[in-house]
């Protein structure tokens, strides 16, 4: 999830951190309440990773959710082979390469500012499974899990579009909780609705994700535009000496400095962490109000509330946004 570079001025996004500061409870540890099931969850992570930081800390909390068992990482849009290779450092970095890895489909955003982090990787070393057909992993995947699969789509969706086109039974077999859209709120907390970055780079697809008859579950920018971490929360993740972490902040250092939607400095505060909630969802809801909304995509890239629309839950407003920093800083430095 991107912004763009009209946003925000630097004191407003500060307005909203989150910072906590010495004394302050770690928050739940695991997160047992709302959606968390009894058995692991199978998961699959659609994911833009490279473009904005925010899918790199989404990554990194998925690996430290004991209640998600990641299926498969696949990259979605842009240069997916790039993405790919970032992807899968990260989960060598982080032991994680029993993960199997899929490039998806290329389509749309190539900027990607992280693709220096993974330029000495070539996939052909990872130690896990690649797929390079990411789509055809995840509609293989999907139809032969014998539970429901879980997809968390984080970026523009030309791979659930090519899924549900390939396989249109992918929908009856699998949920989809997606950092996508934007209700009542926009980019900084503004009080009106903006085209939501992951939804205007393929409006088309996004438009697929919206109508097929999954159940769907947004984190729009109402909840997960307001995620920001600084202060004491933000230093347990940044001098964390944790590997994965580590490569995180490797990856945040070189982002910054080539971004130009956003001013940020890695060494005070995160940038926002949009994409980390729509993982965080898949455990709990305990952090916010979800609510049914019936929503169309317009060719603007406006997720609107219509009758016309299709029917689907989204986390519109925070109850304890404080207590959703805690919880992720506490997952991520375990
Ligand atoms: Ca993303």
């Amino acid at each position: 999830m991107r912004l763009g570079t009209e946003l925000g001025v630097l004191a407003t996004l500060l307005a909203f951190g989150c910072s906590g500061g010495v004394g302050d409870p770690a928050g739940p540890s695991a997160g047992g309440s709302g959606s968390a099931a009894p058995g692991r969850l199978p998961v699959i992570l659609d994911t833009d990773i490279g473009t904005d930081i925010d899918d790199t800390w989404a990554l990194a909390l998925l690996l430290e959710c004991p209640e998600l068992d990641l299926k498969l990482v696949v990259t979605d849009s842009g240069d997916t082979e790039a993405r790919a290779r970032i992807a899968a450092k990260f989960l060598e970095v982080a032991g994680r390469t029993d993960v199997p890895v899929g490039v998806g489909k290329s389509f749309g955003e190539s900027f990607v500012p992280q693709r220096d982090w993974a330029s000495d990787y070539e996939l052909s070393r990872y130690p896990g499974s690649v797929h390079n057909d990411g789509v055809q992993a995840m509609v293989d995947l999907v139809m032969r899990s014998e539970e429901p699969v879980v997809i968390l789509a984080i970026g523009p969706v030309p791979n659930l579009a090519e899924a549900l086109q390939r396989e249109p039974r992918v929908a009856e077999k699998a949920r989809v909780i997606a950092m996508s859209g934007s209700v009542d709120v926009g980019y900084d907390g503004k009080p009106t609705p903006d085209p939501e970055y992951n939804v205007k780079q393929d409006v088309p697809a996004a438009r697929a994700m919206f109508q097929a008859p999954w159940d769907l579950l947004l984190a729009p920018l109402d909840t997960c535009g307001l995620i920001r971490l600084s202060g004491d929360l933000y230093r347990q993740v940044a001098q964390s000496p944790k590997p994965s972490l580590q490569a995180l902040m490797e990856n945040y250092r070189l982002w910054a400095g080539k971004v130009d939607w956003t001013k940020v400095d890695p060494e005070v505060e995160s940038s926002i962490l949009f994409d980390t909630l729509a993982v965080a969802l898949a455990v709990s809801h305990e952090w916010v109000e979800v609510e049914e909304v019936t929503l169309e995509v317009t060719d603007e890239g406006m997720t609107r509330r219509s009758e016309q629309g299709n029917r689907m839950r989204a986390a519109l407003r925070w109850k304890d946004r404080d207590a959703y920093c805690r919880w992720l800083v506490d997952r991520l430095t375990r």
